[in-house]
Formats: structure tokens, C-alpha cells, sequence
């Protein structure tokens, strides 16, 4: 248990063109999390490749790469207790399909290749997404701006 781990939380081309985006970004606000990174950005094919390279041997990857650099994503980057899990609970199952109501793909998505945002899955891969997207590093906070809900 951490109560400062960082998650990398990406709203996808399809959940920022529906216009999801405060949707989602108020669902981390409000459950407690602190926002320390945030940004708009087309990504390329060689980037998403890089994001994705743990899924290269899967069938559905080309079509991953093509779905993830159709438009623009948001990225961010949420701290916290237990960011990374409680982010992934927050999503919902990968497939919308077993999404229960209350996440956010069990209540805004349908399919498997349209499921509108992504959660690092584990703290190490949490740090490497961080450090692939947000190169320029993240939000520091003085001493004082630290004292957080559940610090
Ligand atoms: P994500 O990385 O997007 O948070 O998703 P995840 O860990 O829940 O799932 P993962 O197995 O890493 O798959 C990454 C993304 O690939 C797409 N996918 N398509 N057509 C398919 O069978 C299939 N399976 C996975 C999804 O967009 C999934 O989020």
C-alpha cells in the first residue's frame, strides 16, 4: 500500500471524441485522487507501438495501433493510495461486456476495441508509461501543497 503511487490513466481517441473526457477526469477528482499530469496529445503509430509493446504478438495489435492514433488521447497522471488498482477498478473490466454499471467502461462503452480509456496495470508499468508520455516530467508540489486527503 502507497499513498503516493502514480497511475498513467489515458482517455482514448474514442472517449475523447464523444466528449467523455470531464466525465472521466471528474471521477478521479472526486473519488480523491491528485492530479499531477495532464495532456492532450495525437499520439504516432512508433509512440502507441512502444506503449503497447508487452500486446506485439497479439492478433488484434495492428488494429490497437490504428484505433489508438485515429485522434487524439489525453493523458494523464493520477497520485494517490493505491492509484494503480483503484484505478483499474475504476475503469472496469477490459471488455465492456464485464464491466459492471459504475465503472466507466461498464457505463459509457460496448466493445473490446472501443473502450474509451486505459489504467496502468501494475506500478512498474505505471512509471514507464509516466516517463513514455510525460518525458518532461510531472507536477511537484511544495511541502505544503502535499498535505493531500489521505496524507
Ligand atoms: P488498457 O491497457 O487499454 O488499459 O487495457 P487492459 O490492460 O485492460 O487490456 P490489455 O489486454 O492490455 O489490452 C489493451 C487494449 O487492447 C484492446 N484489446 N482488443 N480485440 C480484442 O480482443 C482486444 N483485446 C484487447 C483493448 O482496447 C484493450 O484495452
Amino acid at each position: 500500500m502507497s499513498f503516493n503511487e502514480r497511475t498513467y490513466i489515458m482517455v482514448k481517441p474514442d472517449g475523447v471524441q464523444r466528449g467523455l473526457v470531464g466525465k472521466i477526469i471528474a471521477r478521479f477528482e472526486e473519488r480523491g485522487f491528485k492530479l499531477i499530469a495532464l495532456k492532450l496529445v495525437q499520439a504516432t503509430e512508433e509512440h502507441l507501438e512502444k506503449h503497447y509493446a508487452d500486446l506485439k504478438g497479439k492478433p488484434f495489435f495492428p488494429g490497437l495501433v490504428k484505433y489508438m492514433a485515429s485522434g487524439p488521447v489525453v493523458g494523464m497522471v493520477w497520485q494517490g493510495l493505491d492509484a494503480v488498482k483503484t484505478g483499474r477498478a475504476m475503469l472496469g473490466a477490459t471488455n465492456p461486456l464485464a464491466s459492471v454499471p459504475g465503472t466507466i467502461r461498464g457505463d459509457y462503452a460496448l466493445s473490446v476495441g472501443r473502450n474509451i480509456c486505459h489504467g496502468s496495470d501494475a506500478v512498474e508499468s505505471a512509471e514507464k508509461e509516466i516517463a513514455l508520455w510525460f518525458p518532461e516530467g510531472v507536477a511537484q508540489y511544495t511541502q505544503a501543497q502535499e498535505s493531500w486527503i489521505f496524507s
